[in-house]
């Protein structure tokens, strides 16, 4: 796989169930490979996709939890697909339509072979909650590759975003502790952050087994 740019993005398509996955494609007709990101409510999945694709609204973001609902497939560079989640830990949500989230998004990353890393995204000021940790161990069952990323990194100073990560790496490590996983922290503020995370995804992809220490 080439060097991805992320110079060239375009929205593709919604689902709310398995069945409604869209399934792309290369202009050539390979399936593309996905990049998912996954994270509690609010943590900031959608502006990132935004920052990344250097989208202002490509990816519909808000202030208050909730705001995304459905899965949402981005096409970037006609090489890879960003998939934006709904996120966990929604409270106000009903009850069927956490159920209907759950169903989806569990049925996607089970069945997806097109899936080839996962950004999960953890504010870098809070400590994992249980459902943090429960993906954590799930992923890690499932040997997929994974990069941790600390959001709202401009929310910290830079001792106390350090002295964060390592308390959540502690916790995330104990799942991952055969192979540690790599991490960085994200600020949508921040061109750098940018720059550090594209360079991370091209050497994942172009490394696909790689659960790589950082
Ligand atoms: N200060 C700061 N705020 C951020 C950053 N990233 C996101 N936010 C803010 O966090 C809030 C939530 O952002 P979203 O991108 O909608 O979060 P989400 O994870 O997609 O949320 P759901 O769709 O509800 O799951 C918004 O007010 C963003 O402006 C960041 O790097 N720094
Ligand atoms: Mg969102």
């Amino acid at each position: 796989m080439k060097k991805l740019s992320f110079s060239q993005s375009q929205f593709v398509g919604s689902a709310l169930s398995h069945e409604t996955l869209p399934q792309l494609r290369t202009p050539h007709g390979n399936p593309l490979p996905e990049i998912v990101i996954v994270g509690k409510s609010n943590v900031g999945k959608s502006s990132l996709i935004n920052h990344l694709l250097k989208r202002k609204d490509l990816a519909r973001v808000s202030a208050t939890p909730g705001k995304t609902q459905t899965l949402n497939f981005f096409k970037v560079d006609d090489e890879l697909a960003l998939v934006d989640l709904p996120g966990y830990g929604y409270a106000k949500a009903t009850e069927d339509l956490k159920n209907q989230w759950a169903s989806a998004i569990d049925h996607y990353l089970k069945n997806r072979p097109t899936l080839k890393l996962i950004l999960f995204l953890v504010d870098c000021r809070r400590e994992p909650s249980a459902e943090d940790c429960a993906f954590a161990k799930w992923v890690s069952h499932h040997q997929i590759p994974i990069l941790i990323i600390f959001t709202k990194a401009d929310k910290l100073s830079e001792n106390e975003r350090r002295l964060n990560a390592l308390n959540c790496l502690e916790v995330f490590n104990t799942f991952f502790y055969k192979n540690p996983v790599r991490f960085l922290h994200y600020s949508t503020k921040d061109a750098r952050s940018r720059a550090e995370l594209i360079d991370n995804i091209n050497t994942i992809l172009t490394k696909p087994s790689s659960q790589v220490q950082a």
